[in-house]
């Protein structure tokens, strides 16, 4: 297969501006924050599709696009009490006896337990899976190189594009999570990675009182 080039459509700005929007950027991304407590107000399902169609802009492993999203609103409220249920399920079992106490005490300025009535509130859930493979036209099988990695920054465009909107997110990892292919019909190879539950904060949400680490901690030049 020959490459095929087309001219790059960019706009470059200058100095001051490359600084002004960066500054702007790093102050809208520092308001957001995790949100555990939803209102029960509609999103309109526009905005979800939006959301995902820009963290499907993402870069993958030879823009192989290793990913899927299942956007699951409120339509069939059956669906969602199972999701629910089976997540209980398995927090249950993580917070009584799975997690180690290390974890357990990692977790406890969060206030996490076993209840995820998120799960049924919020207007949306979107599961996002894996594709280690994906099939050629004729059949064969074509790996996914860095699978875990696309997905990773996708889902990073993702709680972006949703906090960019205006909205509040909550990456939720029920642990393990393989009842998710079942409920939501996704074929067994697909590995779910995370459940992102979206939606307007409740008028009374409250979040833990935790801070970021300071930059430079987390930040070398040389
Ligand atoms: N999956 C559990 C536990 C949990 C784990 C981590 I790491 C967190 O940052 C938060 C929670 C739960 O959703 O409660």
């Amino acid at each position: 297969m020959t490459l095929r080039m087309t001219p790059l459509t960019f706009s470059a700005v200058d100095r001051d501006e490359l600084l002004t929007r960066a500054v702007a950027f790093h102050q809208s991304m520092a308001r957001r924050r995790t949100v555990r407590d939803y209102a029960d107000r509609d999103v309109p399902r526009e905005v979800i599709e939006s959301a995902i169609a820009a963290a499907a802009t993402a870069p993958s492993g030879a823009n192989l696009q290793p990913w899927h999203f299942v956007a699951v609103g409120r339509d069939d409220m059956a669906l969602r009490n199972r999701i629910r249920v089976e997540a209980e399920q398995e927090e249950r079992e993580f917070y009584a006896s799975r997690a180690p106490q290390e974890w357990l005490e990692a977790l406890a300025p969060l206030g996490t337990d076993w209840r995820k009535p998120f799960l049924e509130v919020a207007p949306w859930l979107v599961a996002v899976f894996v594709k280690p493979f994906s099939h050629h036209a004729d059949g064969r099988v074509m790996k996914h190189y860095y699978a875990v990695e696309s997905v990773g920054i996708a889902t990073g465009f993702l709680i972006a594009a949703l906090h960019q909107a205006g909205l509040a997110t909550l990456t939720h990892t029920p642990s393990p999570m393989g009842f998710l292919n079942t409920l939501l019909d996704r074929p067994s190879h697909e590995r779910p990675f995370l459940l992102l539950v979206v939606g307007y904060p409740a008028d009374d949400a409250q979040v833990p009182d935790i801070a970021r680490k300071p930059l430079a901690d987390v930040l070398s030049f040389k």
